[in-house]
């Protein structure tokens, strides 16, 4: 079995229910989430030993976000215990029209704490196949990032992939912070996770014409980035392209060797919770790359995760490998194109 190591921070979700503002509400549901956690749980699910690097409080908060990861079936030998909280993140739920909104509750968290001699970098990545981690995680601290750009050196170094997703969050740092803390980073990357956004905003392309397809401008885009950095041989971007706050449609796009692939079009009616969907995607478009499927195989199997992901409560996905090709292979009424 290949192991897999991710790096990044857990939070617990608090969320309202339909229909209802923060203000208002009286009942919080709870799950566990972390962008690196949500792929560490998905390549569990999919067969992979997998790892999450973290730090969790020494309290029963953290005990049971350990729990919740071990219940998925991934490894906590590398999460370290102790500091002040686990942080956490309220979700007001959307409806029609009006997004869903996140309020953070993060500040001075154990993760966003954790220091680099606490770490054994080397221990971590012997014997791993891939390292990934998000911008999340990069946005939290100086000494995180510098953790990051270590772990990314010696996981080239090793021969071990190396995956980042752009995971921008406004919330947590500005585009100007994160636009060159990731320009530093990018020369280590094999697999990239960016859309549109990230490529104007976070690498300062030019913002292409608003007339062309958007897989053309994705093309062009994803063309030039791999120009500028050669080791990227893979650059993948999630449904946040097409589906917005008021679409149910979900595609996937993966570009390698100059050719951009894309999924079949997932209707998904309703949607029961959206987040985490990018996550489950990064992760589907990872195990795709380790399994060596051709790149159209990927990024159906990729989106398919997604999809599976936005019918299920919680931040994190839950389906095995079968399972997700029996449902990308599936001509049910739910896949329109
Ligand atoms: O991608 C999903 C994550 O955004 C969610 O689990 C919470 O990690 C999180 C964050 O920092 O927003």
């Amino acid at each position: 079995t290949k192991k897999i190591v991710t790096f990044g921070e857990m939070l617990l979700r608090f969320s309202t229910s339909q229909g209802e503002r923060l203000s208002q509400a009286h009942h919080l549901t709870a799950h566990y989430g972390g962008a690196e956690a949500n792929v560490a749980v998905s390549m569990s699910h999919f067969g992979y030993k997998s790892f999450l690097v973290s730090k969790v409080p020494n309290n029963p908060i953290g005990t049971a976000a350990l729990k919740h990861l071990r219940s998925h079936g991934v490894y906590t030998d590398y999460i370290f215990v102790g500091g002040e909280r686990l942080g956490t993140y309220y979700l007001e739920a959307g409806a029609g029209e009006r997004s869903a909104h996140v309020t953070y509750d993060r500040k001075y968290s154990s993760f966003s704490q954790l220091e680099k001699d606490e770490i054994n970098l080397d221990e971590i990545l012997s014997g791993a196949t891939l390292f990934h981690v998000s911008g999340i995680t990069l946005a939290l601290s100086p000494e995180l990032r510098e953790l990051t750009l270590l772990a990314l050196k010696k996981a080239k170094e090793r021969g071990v992939r190396t995956s980042l997703d752009f995971n921008y969050r406004a919330k947590l740092w500005s585009q100007q912070e994160a636009s060159e803390v990731i320009q530093v980073l990018l020369p280590y990357i094999d697999i990239c996770f960016f859309g549109e956004l990230d490529a104007v905003h976070l690498l300062g392309l030019d913002h292409m014409d608003d007339s062309l397809p958007m897989e053309e401008r994705l093309l062009r885009y994803y063309t030039i980035i791999s120009k500028l950095y050669p080791d990227m041989k893979y650059i993948s971007s999630t449904f946040r392209t097409v589906i917005s706050a008021s679409s149910n449609r979900l595609q996937g796009n993966l570009f390698t060797d100059g050719t951009l692939y894309q999924s079949k079009i997932h209707h998904i009616e309703p949607i029961i919770d959206r987040v985490g969907g990018g996550d489950a995607f990064a992760a589907g478009i990872l195990s795709g790359i380790l399994d060596e499927l051709p790149p159209e195989q990927i990024v159906s199997f990729a989106t398919a995760a997604s999809a599976l992901k936005h019918t299920i409560h919680g931040d994190c996905n839950a389906f095995s490998k079968d399972e997700v090709i029996q449902f990308a292979n599936s001509e049910s009424g739910k896949i329109v194109r």
